[in-house]
Order: C-alpha cells, then structure tokens, then sequence
C-alpha cells in the first residue's frame, strides 16, 4: 500500500476511513496510476474524499477517487472534469466562526492591511491593467459559497466565503483565458498559483467576506483567493497582485516540495 501514503514531507493524518480490503480490490488501478507517478507528492485519500465528497469506504468511490486522482495528470481531460465537477457545499448551520487561522507564522505575527490605501494590481496577459481598490471590487456582483477548508496538516472545518467570481472578474478586465496560469502575490510574502481551469471554476473566487461580515485582518482582509477544490494552501490570503501568464512559476509551497495541483 505504499502508494497511497502521503508524501514524507507532508503531516497528513493518518487514513482511518479507508478499508484496507476495498483497497485490496482495487490494486490493479492503483498500481496503473502508480506507474505513473500520479499519486508522488499528491493529495492523500483522506483529502480526496473531504475535496470530492465522495465516501472511500464505499468500494465504488473509491474506483470514483481514484479515477480522479489518475486524471491529474492528463491535462485536458483534468480540465474538462474539473470544469463539470463540482466540490461539495454545506449549510449555513455548519459553518464554523470564528474561521479557523494559519499561516506559516503564528497569527500574532499578522501584518494588518490599510484597506483604505491598498490596491490590487494586475500584470501580465490582461487589457485592463488599472489597480483596483478594495471599495471597486465590493461593488462587484457578489457570490457567496459554503465550502470545506482542508489543510495539510490534517484538519478542516466548513467556511462561508463571499466575494467576486474569479471567472467573472478575468473576463470584467479583459484577461486571456485561454492563458495557462493565474499567479498570485500577498502582502506577506507569500506566492501562489492556479491552472486556468481552476481559476475559471465556478467555485473560485477572490472573496472580501467570512460568514457575511467583512474579513477579519487573519483570514487575509481585504482580498483573499477562495476555491472550493483546493488544499488550503492554495488559498492565498492578503493579496496584493494578480497576473494572467503562461510561465510556470513555482510559488510559496511547492517550493517547499509540496505538490503544486493539490485539488480535484
Ligand atoms: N498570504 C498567505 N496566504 C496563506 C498562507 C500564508 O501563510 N500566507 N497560509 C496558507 C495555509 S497553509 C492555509 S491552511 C490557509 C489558512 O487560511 P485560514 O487562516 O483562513 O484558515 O491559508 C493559506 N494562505
Ligand atoms: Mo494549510
């Protein structure tokens, strides 16, 4: 069973939910996609199951995981999967306040953004390069969505993000999505990315508001990536810059060997 392990790097949880004999069934799937190399790195099936909603107790979800984790890395049909699959959402009654901190430093050490003089600047394959001001971006249509936050570090909990769709706010400044990358900076240092098929997801967005009041300064006021089909780390807090490009550019994380994609 070795490949299923999570990467040594990593400090996911152990993978109580999974039946040991329902693995055993499906051993010729999980040695194609081992040969591979899909599972190097990735997403543990313990995070699968959370970003899927799927129950890998259940020997055909498990064929439906798997299936989707041997999909990573055959890009176009991954794309077209991610664009039609949708992460699950929950109710109002289970979201967790306060939301639940982390950051690669301990939540004293958060640098508070003057969201008075703060700009979101864009770069790169886009038509519109002009800055926009946190008031420009909440009078934006909002989308609200109730989502689970996983961290690799082995917990979780149900948020509710409101914000700006990112699809909808590539098109509203004229960026090329047909472009391979959206790059993220933020005010802390801290660097991320997505595939263009994630960004144009329905379920990404930059969101201005947790559980419909105004994000408080941890959880990345006053503009955060949010996407409902990524490991939290993808969710850069206090942005400062947006840039639409085909270069691959490693960021914060995969940096530190995690695997880059970490999402459904
Ligand atoms: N700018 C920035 N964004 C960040 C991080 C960070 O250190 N800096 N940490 C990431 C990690 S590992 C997680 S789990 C989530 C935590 O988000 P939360 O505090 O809203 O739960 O933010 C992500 N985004
Ligand atoms: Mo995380």
């Amino acid at each position: 069973m070795s490949s299923i392990r999570p990467p040594s790097k990593s400090l996911f949880r152990p993978d109580t939910r999974i039946d040991q004999s329902v693995l055993h069934e499906n051993q010729s799937l999980l040695a194609s996609i081992e040969r591979r190399n899909v599972l190097k790195g990735a997403l543990s099936l313990g995070a699968l199951a959370l970003l899927t909603g799927c129950d890998v107790t259940e020997n055909d979800q498990v064929q439906v995981a798997l299936r989707a984790v041997s999909r990573w890395n055959d890009h176009a049909a991954a794309a077209l999967f991610r664009q039609n699959h949708l992460a699950p959402t929950y109710a109002p009654s289970q979201v967790l306040k306060p939301p639940r901190f982390n950051a690669h430093y301990e939540v004293e050490d958060v640098k508070p953004i003057d969201g008075m003089t703060w700009k979101l600047e864009l770069f790169g394959r886009i038509a519109d390069k002009t800055p926009w001001t946190a008031a420009r971006l909440a009078a934006l249509p909002e989308q609200t969505m109730i989502i689970r936050h996983i961290c690799v570090e082995g917990w979780d909990y149900i948020g509710e993000w409101s914000g700006v769709n990112l699809r909808a706010f590539l098109q509203q400044v004229g960026a090329d999505t047909n472009a391979k990358y959206v790059f993220f900076r933020c005010a802390d240092g801290y660097t991320e990315s997505l595939d263009m098929a994630t960004a144009t997801h329905p379920q990404t967005m930059l969101a201005m508001k947790y559980a419909g009041e105004v994000l408080p300064d941890p959880f990345g006021y006053p503009l955060r990536l949010r996407t409902a089909t990524k490991l939290g780390f993808k969710n850069a807090k206090w942005l400062t810059a947006l840039e639409v490009t085909n270069e691959f550019q490693e960021t914060y994380y995969s940096k530190e060997g995690f695997n880059w994609f970490s999402g459904i």
